[in-house]
């Protein structure tokens, strides 16, 4: 069994983020560059064939490039998260989402979150709101979306990606 999510990478907008996160007050406990992404769907536990199924699904999935400003600083209480998101985004990115959190639930999984909010956690444990000002200024260009697997080590979770497809018209 492995935890898993389809989400999309940061890759160039990451070290950016950091920066801009350590050069600020920011609460609770920062979120390791490596580990930076912006998640398409939650799923959970899955086994071999259900991966393999979720696999077959994202590779016949369909989205253009994705560009998505991180405008925005924002916080959820309860998963206690702070984090930077857009405060508009492309509907492709609502389409994607939900066609893999719809392949999801076919095969039994998620966590029948209704809402999508589209955000980058930079640190978790955060007992706070970060504050809004000055507002972040970032822009991640998505070229391709991935499954990954959440792992747990003595040095905290890490995320893998599995498997990953290109975003394209
Ligand atoms: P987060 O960024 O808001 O913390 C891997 O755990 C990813 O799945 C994280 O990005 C996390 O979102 C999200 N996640 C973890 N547990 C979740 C849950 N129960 N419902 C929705 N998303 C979840």
């Amino acid at each position: 069994m492995a935890k898993l999510f389809f989400a999309l990478p940061l890759h160039e907008t990451a070290p950016e983020l950091i920066d801009w996160r350590d050069r600020r007050p920011w609460p609770g406990l920062p979120v390791p560059e490596i580990n930076l992404h912006l998640t398409l769907a939650f799923l959970g536990e899955a086994d071999e064939a259900t991966q393999a199924r979720l696999m077959a699904a994202a590779e016949r999935q369909h989205c253009p490039p994705l560009r998505i400003p991180l405008d925005q600083t924002g916080w959820f209480h309860r998963a206690k998260a702070a984090w930077v998101g857009p405060s508009e985004w492309p509907n492709e990115l609502n389409v994607l989402a939900k066609a893999l959190r719809r392949h999801g639930e076919r095969l039994g999984l998620g966590n029948g979150e209704q809402g999508y909010r589209p955000h980058v956690t930079l640190s978790r444990k955060a007992g706070e709101a970060p504050a809004e000002l000055p507002a972040p200024d970032f822009v991640l260009t998505a070229d391709h979306f991935c499954l990954y697997r959440s792992v747990s080590t003595p040095d905290g979770v890490c995320y893998q990606p599995l498997a990953c497809w290109p975003l394209r018209a």
